[in-house]
């Protein structure tokens, strides 16, 4: 994509993501997933990582996701539908990796996380959340495992971005790259964000157009 169409795309994208977008459901459990009627984009990633922090900064509507201090705030998928009529849906999904819920619901969140991300035939693109500060953990090489191995695109997109120095910053996106490099369902490009600061969420709605308008 040259210079002009990576403009077009982002101005598309502010559009789009201006216009109308509502909560359709939550499901706790697979049975409740709605139809596959269009195409969808989820937000993976580590407890407390920012998911539903970014998806109320991508969509500009605060309390569109509820967010909060304590990691677990997001325990069931969560769709929205994105245009009217509608385009894509955004998918908030619990995170993974939240040592201290109990065991049983870690449990019932991963197969819930994991079956839908392995199931969706609609799914065109999964965002792997990744803390600036903290860079990949080993839940984080789980999932990856799972999305190459279930041939799901993925992306990563790093966030807090205002919570670390420039050179911070610049380290660990370089580590992420390495890291995920051999990957065949990782994009190569990294999307650096803050949802405090608005980084990076220009490029992230075009991005999220672009990977649903594929196909
Ligand atoms: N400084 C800063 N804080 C952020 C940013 N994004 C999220 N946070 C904070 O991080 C905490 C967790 O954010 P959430 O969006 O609820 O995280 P989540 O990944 O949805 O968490 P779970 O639903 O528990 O998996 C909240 O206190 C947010 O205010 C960011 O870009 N910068
Ligand atoms: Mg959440």
């Amino acid at each position: 994509m040259n210079e002009q169409e990576q403009a077009d795309l982002i101005e598309e994208a502010r559009k789009v993501f201006a216009g109308p977008i509502t909560f359709l459901k939550s499901a706790p459990d697979l049975k409740f997933l709605p139809d596959m009627s269009v195409n969808e984009v989820a937000f993976a990633g580590r407890s407390n990582v920012g998911k539903s922090s970014l998806l109320n900064a991508l969509t500009g509507r605060n309390g569109l996701a509820r967010t909060s201090n304590t990691p677990g705030r997001t325990q069931e998928l969560n769709f929205f539908d994105v245009g009217d009529p509608l385009r894509f849906r955004l998918v908030d999904m619990p995170g993974y990796g939240y040592a201290r819920a109990p065991k049983d619901i870690v449990r019932k969140w991963q197969f819930l996380v994991n079956d839908y991300l392995r199931g969706r035939a609609k799914l065109k693109r999964t965002l792997v959340l990744i803390d600036s500060r903290h860079g990949i953990k080993d839940v984080d090489t789980d999932i990856f495992n799972m999305l190459d191995g279930a041939a799901v695109s993925y992306r990563i997109v790093m966030t807090k971005a205002d919570k670390v120095k420039a050179s911070h910053l610049a380290e660990v996106t370089q580590a992420t790259a390495d890291a995920i490099r051999k990957r065949p369902a990782a994009h190569p490009d990294i999307i650096l964000t803050s949802s405090e600061k608005g980084m990076g969420i220009a490029e992230l709605r075009a991005a999220v157009l672009e990977s649903v308008t594929q196909g």
